[in-house]
């Protein structure tokens, strides 16, 4: 049996995220087993009903769940969703208050039952709570890492490409930084295929230009706020890129994906999580050192950097 007929993956929190995620990994037959743990049994409960309803169309994944964190035990990845999401108007940011409190209460019992497993923090403001479980738990950071901008590449792709007429996975660029307001992409090396992105020639369109590539920046770092302005949460994008994750971990594929993992040694930067380009297994998460960055980049790293690090010494201080 290969590893991913084998694996049990689980996901704590069972609201608008981590329902969305439990159905992206049963339909994707990522795992064997997924597992919802969730603190609201009659929500829990009923999420599990619902996605086990299904079982005739997942074929060989199965769901369980409920408020009894044994559930969670034996999971080879724990994917955390658990806690308060933005309300229209709210940053990421203002949610660590209650994030960090909740994480720091889940985090030994999911340690006790799930002490081997790769951990992957979905809730935000998710480089922030990064840092402070790695922290609190003295788990690698390679084990402890979050989703970090793999939903913004994929908002930002999904753009590209609309503008360039070529498939999402044939545009090659990334979102990097916080996973919230101070986040920018890499067009330094962004490509369309083999071609730097400025130079490609889209069939029905004129050249991309800088001022347009800032515009579609500036619409991806604000895509949740328009998301939540309208439905009251964003789910489904997520979802799959949780599972995206979780899939390069079980397969132990050496992806490359900008998760945000807490860095060493990065172009200067130690101890602050943030996503960049990271090859992604089964022992987790590791940051490409080697990713360039030009001085405008790398300027925007290190701010991004300076603001988390910044919040991170107000909660601890
Ligand atoms: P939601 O729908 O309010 O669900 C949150 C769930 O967490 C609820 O069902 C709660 O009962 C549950 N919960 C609270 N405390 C605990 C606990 N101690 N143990 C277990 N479960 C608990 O929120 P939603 O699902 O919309 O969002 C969840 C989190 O994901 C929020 O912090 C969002 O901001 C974050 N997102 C992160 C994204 C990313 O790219 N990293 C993207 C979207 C949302």
């Amino acid at each position: 049996m290969s590893a991913i007929e084998n694996a049990k993956v689980a996901v704590i929190g069972a609201g608008a995220v981590g329902a969305s995620t439990a159905y992206a990994l049963l339909i994707r037959g990522a795992a064997r087993q997924v597992a919802l743990y969730d603190v609201n049994t009659a929500k829990v409960d009923a999420e599990v009903l619902d996605l086990a309803h299904g079982a005739l169309f997942t074929g060989a994944s199965t769901i369980a769940g409920g408020s009894d964190i044994s559930v969670v035990a034996g999971a080879q990845v724990v994917v955390i969703t658990a806690g308060a999401a933005q309300r229209p108007g709210q940053t990421r940011l203002d949610l660590i208050g209650t994030n960090a409190r909740i994480l720091e209460t889940l985090l030994p019992q999911l340690l006790e039952v799930a002490p081997d497993a790769v951990y992957i923090v979905v809730s935000n403001p998710c480089d922030v709570l990064t840092s402070l479980a790695v922290a609190q738990t003295g788990l690698p950071p390679q084990r402890l890492f979050a989703s970090g901008t793999v939903l913004d590449t994929s908002r930002l792709r999904w753009r590209l490409s609309q503008r360039t007429g070529v498939t999402p996975s044939s545009v090659h660029a990334h979102i990097v930084g916080e996973h919230g307001d101070s986040e920018f992409p890499l067009w330094s090396s962004a490509r369309i295929g083999p071609v730097p992105i400025l130079d490609w020639q889209p069939e029905d369109g004129g050249r991309l230009t800088l001022d347009e590539l800032e515009d579609i920046a500036s619409d991806v770092r604000n895509a949740a706020y328009t998301v939540i302005q309208g439905k009251g949460a964003t789910n489904y994008a997520i979802g799959l890129s949780a599972t995206r994750i979780v899939e390069a971990v079980l397969r132990d594929e050496h992806a490359i994906l900008p998760v945000s993992t807490v860095l060493s040694d990065f172009h200067g930067m130690d101890g602050v999580a943030l996503s960049v380009p990271s090859v992604v297994s089964a022992s987790g998460a590791t940051a490409i050192r080697e990713t360039s960055f030009d001085e405008r980049e790398l300027a925007s790293l290190r701010a991004s950097a300076a603001a988390l690090a910044d919040i991170e010494e107000q909660l601890r201080g």
